[in-house]
């Protein structure tokens, strides 16, 4: 009877209360201001990108890639499509499963913000112990890699755990992402846009096993 007593703890300890919650809309973006990861002027393929202070990129594998398909990429296809309604230079990672993109910030963070698009089903972003797919953002069949403007969406994602790490991560060509953006204000303008959700914008709240 104890050690059910004491398991029922655990379980509870275990089931956090925490969330961590998603928004997805076409747009407008969410934030303009930020820790901008700026990848305008960097070498296209798969260079470390390190701005001192504020964040680092690293992509796996390590394996130099200057063909323009995948790492930081710029124009269409074959391998991606442009974040709609994005111009200029893009990230875009997937074809292997292991195949990532890793972004470190270096002072902690709770919200991010980004263009995902083309969104696939098999696109996944983790941060800490949790992970989005594409489903989680275009619903509910709409994630289907679509290359016109229905099928990118901005998202904003709150946390009240701190993370330094985000990765994104997809098993077939392609996870394509741009405007990546740390702001400070995610949690309350979660808050505010639960209230206030339009269109196929969707509030989506994650809680951690
Ligand atoms: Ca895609």
């Amino acid at each position: 009877m104890r050690a059910v007593g004491i398991g029922l703890l655990l379980v509870m300890a275990g089931s956090s209360v925490f969330a961590d919650s998603l928004v997805a809309r076409f747009g407008p973006a969410y934030s303009t201001g930020g820790i901008y990861v700026d990848v305008s002027a960097v070498p296209l393929g798969t260079s470390p990108i390190s701005v001192a202070g504020a964040y680092d990129v690293s992509f796996s594998p390590a394996t130099p890639d200057n063909s323009n398909t995948r790492g930081v990429v710029q124009g269409p296809p074959p391998n991606h499509a442009i974040p709609i309604p994005w111009s200029g230079q893009y990230f875009s990672t997937g074809g292997v499963s292991t195949e990532t993109i890793t972004i470190h910030f270096v002072n902690p963070q709770t919200s991010l913000t980004f263009l995902w698009g083309s969104v696939d089903l098999y696109n996944t972003l983790t941060i800490g112990n949790t992970s989005w797919t594409g489903a989680d953002v275009i619903p509910p069949t709409g994630a289907d890699g679509n290359q016109g403007p229905t099928g990118s969406a901005y998202v904003l994602i709150a946390t009240d755990q701190p993370f330094h790490d985000v990765t994104f991560k997809s098993d077939q060509y392609a996870f394509e992402f741009a405007d990546v953006r740390a702001v400070p204000d995610g949690g309350m303008t979660l808050m505010l846009l639960g209230g206030a959700l339009v269109g196929f914008e969707t509030l989506r709240r994650k809680f951690r096993a």
